[in-house]
């Protein structure tokens, strides 16, 4: 299969308008591979800024005793700095990323989701895994999709530095539902679906956005490099979904969310917001 990555003009970047055509192959995409790339939709000077501060941060994250690592420690939880001057429009309120899913989600779409993952050098390949598998057991069908997954890479990102392993059209297999807990998918079941499609690894330049659904299968990999990979990741939900703690921001920033289709699921708080203590490690193997 080949992946569909969009460039997205200057054009519709200024105008905070994607092209029709654009949105619906992104649909599409979406729908049938369960992600799709679009380029050129994020300003590299910001990117800059959330780089050097989240590779800056590394080392203070990384020096907790119960350090955030996801599965192994190759790959830690990293949330990027939620207070100005760190907060972009074209990173938390991207218009053509908001277009493309509310296209999918419906209106009233919503983030609830404002982190990271870092790929760290040396990493090891983690688990393949759903984020959210489907929500019925045994459909005959699956479901439209309920959540997706936005990742903005804040250098650019291939397989040499860990670009996530994607499995396409995982998002659409039934076999896995919520109600089953654990969402490793067997070694077994990753051979039979490799023969049908194989995984890939997105090459994705800085400016770029992965939109992926939260049930596509998918891996954290090793970064062969010497240099960390840091990755914004949010998530948009549809309205209805409720499950979510919202995502804290200083008092003060209100007006940054406002004049949007895409809700942002914030608490605006008072005291100063220890991010780097924030997230807890998931399944670490020892
Ligand atoms: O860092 C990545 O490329 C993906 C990480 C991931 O999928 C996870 O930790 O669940």
């Amino acid at each position: 299969m080949t992946m569909t990555a969009l460039d997205i003009s200057p054009t519709e970047i200024q105008q905070g308008k994607i092209a029709q055509a654009h949105r619906d192959r992104a649909v599409d995409a979406l729908r049938t591979d369960g992600f799709v790339v679009l380029n050129h939709v994020v300003d590299p000077a910001h990117l800059e800024i959330l780089r050097e501060k989240m590779l800056a941060d590394l080392p203070s994250l990384l020096s907790r005793p119960d350090a955030p690592f996801n599965f192994n420690t190759g790959n830690i939880q990293q949330d990027p700095p939620p207070f100005p001057p760190f907060l972009f429009r074209d990173v938390l309120l991207n218009d053509s990323v908001a277009a493309v899913t509310r296209a999918i989600l419906g209106p009233g779409v919503k983030n609830s989701f404002y982190s990271g993952n870092t790929a760290l050098p040396g990493g090891t390949h983690q688990p393949v895994h759903p984020d959210v598998a489907q929500l019925w057991p045994d459909l005959e069908y699956p479901t439209p999709a309920f959540g997706l997954v936005v990742n903005v890479p804040v250098v650019d990102m291939d397989a040499a530095n860990g670009s996530t392993e994607l499995w396409p059209g995982t998002h659409r297999d039934t076999t896995y539902s919520i109600d089953q807990g654990s969402f490793r998918i067997p070694e077994s079941v990753l051979d039979q679906r490799r023969a049908v499609c194989p995984p890939l690894q997105p090459t994705v330049p800085c400016g770029s956005v992965v939109i992926r659904d939260i049930r596509l299968w998918h891996a954290g990999m090793p970064n062969h490099t010497d240099t960390p990979r840091p990755m914004i990741a949010m998530i948009h939900w549809c309205s209805w979904w409720t499950n979510n703690e919202p995502i804290n921001f200083p008092k003060g920033t209100e007006e940054f969310f406002t004049n949007s289709d895409l809700k942002t699921n914030a608490r605006f708080v008072e005291e100063p917001i220890d991010y780097l203590r924030h997230n807890q490690a998931y399944d670490l193997q020892k």
